[in-house]
């Protein structure tokens, strides 16, 4: 008898179908009564997936005593309790490295997006300006320009990479300097901003990192600078960068990520200096498949007892 999970959202249609080919999958966002639900699969209940945006509640964990593994299809784990899991003996899987290409080029694409108002040009077109006024008023270049990159992990090295080739000084803060990395180390956060005229945020959201870019960051970013968000929302003071893109505090941001998504701030809708996505950086089908192919291999090795590819606890 195949083996029972919990599915806490939906998945890459693909890696749906081919888990319910394999497990007795229940959905738990299509239940009516999920209380009945928990209940009813609490004791052969052997394992959890779910997305990195979803996580899964404490409450559902707790209610379901025979899960061992809880396999995210994403490889942010900041929406699951780590010491919860670890404690209770459940092991973490998530799907690092296989999105960080898709992530970097999604960040390239933003900063582009922002700096050459690619979405403004594309309006102005669409709207008739173009033949009616001439052309659209000057952007500003990226070539050349202050790269600073607010985590130096997989996708941050991936995006350094693709920075190189816009001939821009890549420079970088993380917790701790990489010996193997061949650009510049800034300790400080602040120092990093006044340092970029674009400032990229892919660090993973932890307590160290949640809401460390702030007034102080922004400020040094400075009026000229631009923020670009792949990572987590909560990474940045959005009501503070709100401030600084009404009031023209900073050039521009190009945000992938937002709190409370995805109901996000409608002041931000409202503005022609940032450039949003709907948490799409790894939303192409090729990463998506593989992200699903590993979000798997986790899930049947720790159910069969062998080491997991990728293990967050
Ligand atoms: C996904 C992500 O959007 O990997 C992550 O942490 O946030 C994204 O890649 C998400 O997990 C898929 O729904």
């Amino acid at each position: 008898m195949s083996q029972t999970l919990l599915l806490m959202g939906p998945l890459f249609e693909a890696t749906m179908t081919e888990l319910e080919a394999h497990y007795d999958v229940h959905r738990f966002w299509e239940s009516s009564d999920q209380t009945a639900l928990l209940a009813s699969i609490a004791a052969q209940c052997v394992g959890v997936v779910t997305d990195g945006g979803r996580g899964v509640p404490n409450e559902v964990l707790k209610q379901l005593p025979n899960v061992k593994i809880v396999s995210v299809f994403g490889v942010g784990v900041d929406a699951i309790d780590l010491d919860y899991c670890e404690n209770a003996g459940i092991a973490v899987g998530n799907t690092p490295d296989v999105l960080s290409d898709d992530v970097a080029d999604l960040a390239v694409a933003l900063a582009l997006a922002s700096c050459r108002q690619l979405v403004t040009g594309d309006q102005y077109v669409r709207n008739g300006l173009w033949s009616k006024q001439g052309a659209m008023p000057l952007t500003t270049r990226m070539m050349g320009k202050a790269a600073g990159i607010y985590g130096m992990g997989s996708i941050g090295s991936c995006l350094a990479k693709r920075l190189n080739a816009f001939d821009m000084p890549v420079s970088y803060c993380n917790r701790s300097k990489k010996e193997s990395s061949p650009y510049k180390f800034v300790a400080s956060l602040e120092q990093l901003a006044s340092e970029s005229d674009f400032l990229f945020i892919t660090a993973a959201a932890t307590p160290e990192t949640i809401g460390k870019v702030d007034q102080s960051i922004l400020e040094a970013l400075g009026k000229n600078g631009y923020l670009i968000n792949v990572s987590r929302g909560t990474l940045v003071d959005e009501p503070v960068l709100l401030d600084y893109l009404v009031n023209q505090k900073i050039a521009g941001a190009g945000l992938d990520v937002f709190h409370n998504e995805p109901e996000i701030s409608t002041a931000l809708l409202g503005l022609d200096n940032v450039v949003l996505q709907p948490h799409n950086a790894s939303g192409t089908s090729e990463t998506r498949k593989a992200m699903g192919d590993l979000m798997l291999e986790n899930l049947s090795n720790h159910l069969v007892g062998q080491p997991l590819s990728a293990r967050v606890v």
